[in-house]
């Protein structure tokens, strides 16, 4: 059985070692997993296979040492060579449909989404979460065009059944809004990774996402 909606973590951590602050990707990420952060996504698109998988190689080791999940961003034939729990798909990535059949058992297929349509297709074609945003300006990528804002992310949330998480520009102050919009959870780079301070950030987060969850 794939993770389903009620054991997939509320946050998601997605790397970018090119913003990391005071250390380098591994110890970054393994501070947020010290905090309590349980599904990393390793997403480094410009790296060569050969580069990402020994990342992907040591992010499986700490990951596991904490009991997290970890999917990698775009490379299912990275994700299985290194026993991950998972693969992220883009738009321009095949879809989930052409690679369940090879998959080991309980693997999770993610997808990105940025309108109601892709999120009902991803749903069909099936994955198993999606991520739908720009909810909010992001620094992390250009070319989305314009924040989706949050009645789009409702809207979304209302017409899949699979897990949202709200992403684009998510941090401790809008943690709130995105989880009461009855996205299932968050998705994040800048306000941990690009923290200066990942551990405290992730852990005001994590506490502000299971104060939301604790009162709906
Ligand atoms: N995907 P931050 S927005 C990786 O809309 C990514 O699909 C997006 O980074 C999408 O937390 C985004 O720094 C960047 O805003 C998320």
């Amino acid at each position: 059985m794939p993770q389903t909606k009620q054991n997939l973590p509320t946050l998601c951590l997605i790397t970018d070692r090119r913003r990391c602050v005071a250390d380098g990707l591994i110890q970054t990420v393994a501070k947020a997993l010290t905090a309590g952060v349980r599904l990393i996504q390793l997403r480094e698109k410009d790296l060569s296979g050969k580069e990402l998988f020994k990342y992907a190689e040591a992010l499986r080791e700490v990951t596991l040492k904490h009991g997290a999940l970890l999917i990698i961003n775009g490379r299912a034939d990275v994700a299985i060579a290194v026993k991950a729990d998972g693969v992220h798909l883009g738009q321009t990535d095949y879809s989930p449909n052409d690679i369940l059949p090879f998959v080991p058992k309980g693997f999770i297929v993610g997808v990105s989404t940025h309108s109601k349509e892709e999120a009902i297709k991803a749903e069909k074609d099936g994955a198993h979460y999606i991520t739908f945003g720009p909810v909010w300006p992001t620094p992390s990528k250009a070319g989305y065009g314009k924040p989706v804002g949050i009645e789009k992310l409702r809207e979304v949330v209302k017409s899949v059944t699979i897990p949202v998480f709200a992403i684009g520009g998510v941090k401790k102050q809008n943690v709130n809004t995105a989880l009461i919009s009855e996205a299932h959870g968050i998705a994040i780079i800048s306000a941990i990774i690009a923290a200066d301070d990942p551990a405290l950030s992730a852990k005001g987060i994590i506490e502000e996402a299971r104060k939301t969850k604790e009162t709906q």
